[in-house]
């Protein structure tokens, strides 16, 4: 049986949890209304009493634009004399946002990636190589704080250098793999280049794997690399905390437990903003509840998915959500039919003679836009095979998508590995 990190809140009787979370939202509200800043008087300004946590719903959303809107420091609810640390994005889609941390703020940011970490199998013995980017970046110090908070001995590798990388983690004996899955198949075949990848694998039993997009087929991809680790998915955004807002177990894969006596989930219709049925894909809405320095109501993450309130093997009681699939911004409309890239990966990725490295072009050069994906063969003995992958998988596209897809099939390792960062997958070509 793994161990659960603080087993008497992950595993708390859920109405014991509705108490709890209720009386962390009231006094948020009281803190928030209390604060000098003009950000929040505004924003508080037509809510009423708020008693429970059922009342959420008459909380205002926030939308990411807010954050650009007040940056740098306008949401702060606290003296910026009371922060320890801040992070950012990098404002790929627009603006770069700030987000802050006082002390007792980076203890809640450690706590829950020490949950995930151990929901993924690592305990305080292992040796934790973590390949996430050090720096604004959320990832790298947030797995690290939460590695060391489990008690585990953290390899701050960072990105890039892969093939130093692979070597450390032979010689140092890793256990646990922190990374972008992209990187960490990146590394896995690094590995097995470099001649240490049996090594490796004599040591490495899991790895946390998060911060884009990756599907199921990804992940027998990935364990299999890795000669049978088990892959845990972790999910979080640098507005709410960063990573460790929710994580899987490896008992119970394919859905995430949220660290919901901090951040509150909800899942909403994205046009009407209403709370969609049982089980029904939505938009992820996420109320911080415990954040001193930012706190965010209702936060519209634009991240998909859906609730899964079956429970868990595990013994965790904390509710899960299905791992992400797309963002409501990243949705691709080829000639009129709406398409997710997501969608396109499940079905590429499930084929065995591919390998995990793909991507997607939308030739917009043309009046008729043109949906290629290019695919990679997994290996060079598959050389023959190109054919009747391409029309097999054109085929699995055509079903799933209903529109046309052109399959460009190419040689083993030719398709360009990111070493750093979140993979970029999807390319427009507009001129
Ligand atoms: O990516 C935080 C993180 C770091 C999560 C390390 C997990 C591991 P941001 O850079 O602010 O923060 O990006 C947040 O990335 O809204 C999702 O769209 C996407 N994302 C994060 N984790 C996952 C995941 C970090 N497990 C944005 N699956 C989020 C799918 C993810 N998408």
């Amino acid at each position: 049986m793994d161990s659960i990190f603080d087993a008497g809140i992950e595993c708390m009787d859920p109405d014991d949890r509705w108490k709890l979370q209720s009386e962390r939202l009231v006094s948020l509200l009281e803190r928030l209304r209390r604060s000098a800043s003009p950000y929040w008087q505004a924003k508080l300004q037509d809510v009423p009493a708020v008693h429970d946590i059922d009342d959420i719903a008459l909380l205002p959303f926030t939308a990411k634009s807010e954050l650009r809107d007040t940056y740098p420091f306008g949401m702060l609810a606290v003296p910026l004399a009371d922060t320890v640390r801040v992070h950012a994005s990098s404002g790929t889609k627009g603006k770069a946002t700030v987000v802050a941390y006082t002390a007792a703020d980076v203890e809640v940011f450690a706590e829950a990636n020490a949950r995930c970490i151990a929901g993924a199998g690592g305990v305080s013995s292992d040796v934790m190589h973590n390949a996430y980017g050090y720096g604004l970046f959320t990832g790298g110090l947030g797995l690290h704080y939460g590695a060391e908070r489990l008690g585990a001995t953290v390899v701050p590798a960072s990105g890039g250098n892969t093939s130093l990388q692979v070597r450390m983690m032979a010689d140092l004996g890793a256990n646990g793999l922190l990374s972008t899955p992209s990187f960490g198949l990146l590394l896995a075949e690094r590995a097995e280049q470099e001649g240490v990848l049996d090594d490796i694998r004599r040591t490495l039993r899991f790895g946390a794997f998060g911060a884009e997009p990756w599907s199921e087929g990804f992940r027998s991809k990935l364990e299999a690399a890795w000669g049978g680790i088990d892959a845990c998915d972790i999910y979080g955004l640098s507005e709410v905390m960063g990573p460790g807002v929710a994580g899987e177990c490896r008992q119970g894969k394919g859905a995430l437990h949220v660290c919901e006596d901090h951040f509150f989930p909800e899942i909403v219709d994205p046009q009407t903003g209403l709370p969609v049925g049982p089980g029904e894909l939505g938009e992820l809405v996420i109320t911080t509840l415990t954040k001193e320095a930012l706190p965010v109501l209702r936060f519209r993450t634009g991240d998909i998915t859906h609730f899964v309130d079956r429970p868990c093997s595990c013994g965790r009681t904390l509710r899960r959500i299905a791992r992400l699939s797309g963002r409501t911004d990243d949705m691709l409309v080829v000639r009129g039919i709406n398409v997710f890239p997501s969608e396109i990966e499940a079905v590429v990725l499930q084929d065995e003679s591919v390998s995990g490295h793909y991507r997607i072009l939308l030739d917009r050069r043309s009046t008729m836009a043109e949906l290629v994906v290019e695919v990679e063969l997994a290996g060079q003995g598959l050389v023959g095979a190109r054919q009747g992958v391409a029309e097999r998988l054109r085929r699995a596209l055509m079903d799933r998508l209903r529109v046309r897809v052109l399959v460009e099939v190419r040689d083993p390792g030719s398709i360009e590995r990111s070493e750093t960062g979140k993979a970029k997958r999807v390319f427009e070509i507009t001129a």
